[in-house]
């Protein structure tokens, strides 16, 4: 039986990712290093410390631990800084009348996002009351593919991973629900998104009776 539906953020209840390209893309043009749309393609659903390793790997580039922490602290700073024109406006289409309709229907909902600044990205959309619980890249060790944040978010929200519904758009973040022992609802392109349960354009497209009965059968 299904109680719960697990969110991630980026890509998901809206699209913070050309915030985070700009973001890594202004730094590895201070660094002289190269960065592509298609590299940036990489990064979604990775923790920034991991994302940070993709690009200097790209490059061949070996830096220090510290090192590799000051820069990605640069980058989220120059991230921060773009949030502050984030609306309610950029919440992606079908997402509040979807999460109106779960709690309507009685079903938990929570956060599970790679991302520490989960928070102040929901406070600026004004979104943080459509969900009971936020777990996030501050709530645990691993980041996705790990499993560790949803079953953080399931146990959070007081249900059994086998209860529980992801929503992605990441196949990171795809692997990682599976490996949580959850269904999981793909949103994005069926190429990179072919291990979900089911596949969706956006959420604007979900009908809640026929993906129960799809997933619980
Ligand atoms: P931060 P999600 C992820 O969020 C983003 O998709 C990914 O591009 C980003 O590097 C990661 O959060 C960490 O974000 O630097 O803000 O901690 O898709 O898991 O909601
Ligand atoms: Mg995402």
């Amino acid at each position: 039986m299904i109680k719960g539906f697990v969110f991630d953020l980026d890509g998901v209840i809206t699209d913070t990712a050309e915030y985070h390209y700009l973001a890594w893309k202004k730094l590895a043009d201070d660094n002289n290093w190269k960065f592509t749309r298609e590299i940036n393609e990489k990064l979604r659903g990775v923790s920034r410390l991991d994302s940070l390793q993709i690009i200097l790997d790209y490059n061949e580039v070996e830096l220090s631990f510290e090192e590799k922490n000051r820069l990605a602290n640069l980058k989220n700073t120059n991230y921060i800084n773009s949030l502050g024109s984030i609306t309610p406006k950029d919440l992606l289409p079908g997402v509040k009348e979807f999460l109106t309709e779960l709690r309507d229907k009685g079903y938990k909902t929570s956060i599970a996002s790679a991302s520490k600044n989960a928070n102040l990205v929901l406070t600026r959309l004004e979104a943080k009351d459509l969900f009971d619980n936020i777990s996030d890249g501050n709530s645990v060790e691993n980041s996705k593919p790990a499993p560790d944040v949803f079953i953080h978010a399931a146990g959070s929200i007081g249900c059994r991973a086998k209860e529980c519904v992801v929503l992605e758009d990441a196949a990171a973040g795809v692997e990682a629900g599976k490996i949580a022992g959850m269904k999981v609802i793909g949103l994005g392109s069926i190429e990179t998104l072919g291990a979900a349960d089911v596949v969706f354009k956006g959420m604007y497209e979900i009908d809640l009776d026929f993906v129960i009965k799809k997933l619980t059968k």
